[in-house]
């Protein structure tokens, strides 16, 4: 596929292409491919999956779907070693270690994930200048992409927040109405990526994430890098991680490409960070060299801090402001554009939320929090001995000795849910002995999250937070972070007497020291 051939729908039409994956991203991939003319063959490990497609099919769709299997990595990977299929395109869930990986590669199957399909429809297409935005990182990126969105808003520009936050990509590009794109890209998704040529690109930081799906900590920071490659114009990176810095310096851009860093420090030249509470410009604007430029305040955010109180602001979202300003100001966005867009900018749900406050106790869902690093974002932000911590789940082969050292300080307690509770305990035993802890057992989600909350109530004093940062997935015990976040947020309610809350029964709390 990547060899001459004219036009990608010269190169697809009639061809043999496998989809791994019918959730979200591969039903989006199979319309777009059914489009092109591909002779589809569509695998997915869940019957339900595949009957979900077949509900939509019509039309070109069920003439243009050759067949559909329902079978697991192995089999998938039989299957496809002997198919036609000379191209793959993987949903990003699918592991780079599994067999169907491994597979399609040692049979020269060539993959590609729906990021780069997208990309290459939209070059085949009249709009092959629309720019891509694009951010990777371990944390913050779909805050970081949300507001990417909203500043290139403010600036009169349709440009939609597409990619891992939800929307596939190449939705927007088969839409054509957009500008820009702002695109949060997973590593799940770089990992088989290997065209796309950004305006501008970001990775925020790099932490520990997802060691089982890549394989290791080399291959996760291997594939985060690639955000990088043949970026155009800007690639920014942080400067209080350098392992960002590190992968911009190896990167593969197109010449010109400037490095830009962000830092919550005062700017240098080629840079954009804090002024006391100003976010200031120094990379972009013609006069960088004797000064910078406002771009917006700390309070064209205080919306977005634990309990709205703006000395509550955690600093890793002025981190995240300073990339989407670097990106969009990579983009031509005016300095007036990012206060606006910051102010209109709203957090997903599930994101540092205030969904309760009574009798002087906040209660915060921040369901969104699924690895270590990012629940200490979170709990560091709040004052010395005030948070209480609802925490555990399914830990994903994460370690939490760094996470509780870090964030003991901050803490008055803890609860811990989750199927498996020991990686965490032990935790919290070595690194903070004497915090009161109590465990909530297993047990049907709602229950779950009614024990928590009732246990957090018991612990908390007035003037303390509820947090709800789990420093795991929820798969273990909820469909998913949201029903995480949407059922503790009704729990915290119920248990204020808020209006309009649910009423569930509690149960399942057992002590302990
Ligand atoms: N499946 C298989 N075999 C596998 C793995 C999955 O057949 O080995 C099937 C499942 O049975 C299911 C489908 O694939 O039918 C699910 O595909 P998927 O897991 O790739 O998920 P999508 O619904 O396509 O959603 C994906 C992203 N999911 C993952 O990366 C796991 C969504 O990110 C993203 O919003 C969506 O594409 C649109 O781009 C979610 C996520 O959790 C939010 N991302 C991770 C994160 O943020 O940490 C990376």
């Amino acid at each position: 596929m990547s060899g001459p051939g004219g036009s990608l729908s010269d190169q697809l039409d009639g061809a043999h292409v496998a989809v791994v994956g019918l959730g979200r991203t591969g039903r989006a991939v199979v319309d777009a491919l059914a489009t092109l003319g591909a002779r589809i063959h569509v695998f997915d490990s869940r019957e339900a999956s595949i009957e979900a497609l077949d509900a939509t099919a019509h039309g070109t769709l069920a003439t243009s779907v050759v067949s559909a299997t329902v079978a697991d990595g192995e089999a998938t990977a039989a299957a496809l070693a002997d198919s036609p299929a000379r191209l793959l395109v993987v949903s990003p869930g699918v592991p780079a270690t599994g067999p169907v990986l491994r597979t399609a590669e040692a049979a020269g199957i060539e993959t590609w994930s729906e990021i780069e399909l997208a990309w290459r429809l939209q070059q085949d297409s009249s709009r092959a200048d629309v720019p891509w935005l694009t951010l990777t990182g371990t944390d913050g990126k779909t805050t970081t992409v949300g507001m990417l969105s909203a500043i290139l808003e403010a600036q009169g520009l349709t440009a939609p927040a597409v990619g891992n936050i939800g929307t596939p990509v190449i939705e927007a590009v088969l839409a054509g109405s957009a500008d820009a794109l702002a695109v949060e890209l997973s590593s799940f998704q770089l990992h088989t990526t290997r065209t796309l040529s950004p305006l501008a690109s970001a990775c925020l930081n790099l932490a520990a994430d997802h060691l089982d799906w890549h394989g290791g900590p080399e291959a996760y920071a291997a594939d985060k890098a690639r955000v990088y490659a043949r970026t155009r114009l800007a690639a920014v990176y942080n400067l209080a991680d350098g392992a960002t810095e590190d992968m911009v310096r190896r990167a593969d851009v197109v010449e010109g490409c400037r490095a830009v860093g962000f830092t919550l420090a005062a700017p240098g030249l080629g840079q954009v960070g804090m002024v006391e509470d100003m976010l200031v410009d120094r990379a972009f604007h013609a006069e960088r060299r004797s000064s910078g430029v406002e771009l917006a305040t700390a309070t064209d955010m205080a919306h977005l801090a634990p309990g709205r109180r703006p000395e509550n602001l955690p600093a890793h979202l002025l981190a995240d402001a300073l990339a989407a300003a670097c990106l969009a100001r990579a983009a031509g966005v005016g300095a007036e554009s990012v206060a606006a867009g910051l102010r209109d900018y709203s957090p997903g749900a599930h994101r540092i939320v205030t969904v309760a406050q009574a009798d002087g106790v906040t209660w915060v869902d921040d369901s969104k929090a699924t690895n270590p690093h990012s629940a200490e974002a979170a709990l560091t932000s709040l004052p010395k001995g005030t948070g209480v911590w609802i925490c555990g789940g399914d830990t994903k082969g994460a370690q939490f000795f760094d996470l509780v050292r870090t964030v003991r300080p901050h803490l008055r307690g803890a609860v811990v849910i989750g199927k498996d509770q020991s990686d965490i305990l032990a935790a919290l035993e070595q690194e903070a002995p004497g915090l009161p802890v109590t465990r909530v057992s297993d047990a049907a989600p709602e229950r779950v999250s009614v024990a928590a909350v009732e246990a957090a109530g018991a612990l908390a004093r007035s003037g303390d937070t509820v947090m709800l940062a789990p420093a795991c997935a929820s798969w273990d015990q909820f469909t998913s972070y949201a029903q995480r976040g949407d059922l503790f947020a009704a729990a915290a309610r119920a248990h204020t007497g808020l209006a309009g809350a649910q009423t569930v029964e509690a149960s399942g709390v057992q002590g302990q020291p």
